[in-house]
Formats: structure tokens, C-alpha cells, sequence
């Protein structure tokens, strides 16, 4: 192949083509999947997300240069894998959490940072425990059409932030909502950033607005598809119209570089609400990508 270029419908299949591993042992950056979504209130269809963005991320794998715009390789800077998915808890929400969170833990005890594709939501509960156990307290960088704070003693993909706060696992006053634009009744002291606030507020701006917030504190940034337009993200479980494009979010996040950002998940991509185009899939791939890069950045600080 010329200059190292790998067409995007031929070869093995993993999260943009970086070498498959057994562990995260001897990596600085891992990537795994959590294939669930037994905790939709909409849709369900998100446990086939990992696969769509591992597939569609090959349309990116292409190039030696790596991700546009970002300049290099992270192959170049980092020791890369996609260490496959958390498998084994099957339709079992009690056996999912204990499951993401022992293996996020065994990915922190090899001092790899990792990347999660999801799944519902609900995964990144599991995920920020193992975070805040490694890191200490966390601010969360949370960007998605709802504010999956609801009030209730279980965890489904709505309620998970009200619980990660009420036991100290994030530090609200730290904390940043971007996109939410449904009825929220019970902020419970994050701040807050809407749709319409999004849709008049600079990619820059708002990048600054996430970096006065968050201080110094070390970040998770979850990324719900869903934060997109259903135009440039229908295939999601709980779709809501009014929402910033890719490009803006794309823009948002590039502007977070150089933040302490600690790990990140992209969440809520159900392949299957489309056909083949799969701009869904390819939107979550590319925002991971993303949030992978600024990972990176955060460990060459
Ligand atoms: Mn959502």
C-alpha cells in the first residue's frame, strides 16, 4: 500500500486500527468497549455501539498522519490498544457494574489511561468510580441532550450523575453540563449550559467557560451522542431535536487541550436506527477520537 494507507473496507476490524491486546498491560493509552444497554428508557440498541464506531473509525484509520486536524499520530507519541470489550454480564445490570468498574481498575493498575465506548449511559457510572479511586474526587466535562440527574435509589441511563455525586465520586461545583434540553427539575449544583446556550455560545467561549469551571481538578469526560442533532446523530436511543452539530462539538473539544483530562467514555450510539450511511456511528467515532487525543495531551502535560 502506498504510503501506509489502509482502505477502509478491507482488513481486521478494532477501534481505528490500533493493535488488539489481551490487556492494557505496557499501554498509555487503552481503548474498551462495554456492550449494554439494558438501562435505556427510550430505545434500546446502544450495546451494538461499540461495534458501528469501531467499524466506522476505520474510515479515519486510512491516513499515516493520523486524525485531521490534530497533526500527528498519537501511534507516534503513544503505546495504543484496543483491548476489546467487557463481556460476560450478559443481561445482568447488577453484574455490568461490577464488571466495567473491575476492568476500568485493572486497566488504572497498569497506568494506562482509558478511553470507554459505550453502551448506555449507565456505563460510566462503574467508570468514574474506578477514575475517582485512581485520581481522587472528579469534575465531570458532561456533554449530551439530557441531564441523566433524576432522582431515584436505582441507576438506569437517567439517573446515574445524581448518584455519582450524592457518594462524592464527582464534584458538582466543578462540574459542566453542555447541551441538556429537556426538563431538568433538579440541578443539583452543576453548572449548567443548555441547547440554546450552546447554539450562542463560541466553540471557544465555551471551551473557556468548561476550563474556568473544572479549575485544576482532574476531569472524565463523557460524551452522550445525543448531544448532536438528531440530524447529525439520529441513530441514538433517546434523540432530542435543537441540538449544536459535530463540527461544534468537534471544535469545543479541541479547544480542551491541555486540560488535566483523565478519561472519557462516548456513549449512546445504536447503529441499527439507521442504514448504511451510519453517520451516527462515524460522528461517535470521530468525537472518541477526540476525547482520545485530548487523554493523550493530558498525559504529556
Ligand atoms: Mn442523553
Amino acid at each position: 500500500m502506498s504510503q501506509g494507507m489502509m482502505e477502509p473496507y478491507g482488513g481486521h476490524i478494532s477501534y481505528l486500527r490500533f493493535p488488539v491486546c489481551e490487556s492494557a498491560e505496557g499501554l498509555d493509552l487503552a481503548i474498551m468497549g462495554v456492550p449494554f444497554d439494558l438501562n435505556t428508557t427510550g430505545r434500546a440498541g446502544a450495546r451494538f455501539g461499540p461495534r458501528g464506531i469501531r467499524e466506522m473509525s476505520l474510515t479515519m484509520a486510512e491516513f499515516p498522519w493520523g486524525v485531521w486536524p490534530w497533526g500527528y499520530h498519537l501511534r507516534d507519541k503513544f503505546k495504543v490498544g484496543d483491548i476489546g470489550d467487557v463481556m460476560g454480564f450478559t443481561a445482568y445490570t447488577e453484574r455490568m457494574m461490577p464488571a466495567v468498574e473491575a476492568a476500568a481498575d485493572k486497566v488504572m493498575a497498569t497506568g494506562a489511561s482509558l478511553l470507554t465506548l459505550g453502551g448506555d449511559h449507565s456505563i460510566t457510572y462503574p467508570l468514574l468510580k474506578a477514575h475517582a479511586r485512581k485520581h481522587g474526587p472528579l469534575a465531570l466535562i458532561h456533554f449530551d441532550a439530557h441531564s441523566d440527574t433524576w432522582i431515584d435509589d436505582d441507576i438506569n441511563h437517567g439517573t446515574m450523575f445524581h448518584h455519582a455525586i450524592k457518594d462524592g465520586t464527582i464534584v458538582p461545583e466543578n462540574s459542566i453540563q453542555l447541551g441538556m434540553r429537556t426538563p431538568n427539575p433538579d440541578e443539583q449544583g452543576m453548572l449548567v449550559l443548555d441547547g440554546l446556550e450552546c447554539l450562542k455560545t463560541p466553540p471557544l467561549e465555551m471551551a473557556k467557560r468548561i476550563r474556568e469551571r473544572v479549575g485544576n481538578r482532574p476531569a472524565y469526560l463523557t460524551f452522550d451522542i445525543d448531544f448532536l442533532d438528531p440530524a447529525y446523530a439520529p441513530a441514538t436511543g433517546t434523540p432530542v431535536v435543537g441540538g449544536p452539530n459535530s463540527a461544534y462539538a468537534r471544535d469545543v473539544l479541541r479547544a480542551l487541550v491541555g486540560m488535566n483530562i483523565v478519561g472519557g467514555d462516548q456513549v449512546e450510539v445504536a447503529p441499527h436506527y439507521e442504514g448504511a450511511a451510519q453517520i451516527t456511528a462515524l460522528a461517535g467515532a470521530t468525537i472518541a477520537a477526540d476525547i482520545l487525543y485530548l487523554i493523550g495531551a493530558s498525559r504529556s502535560r
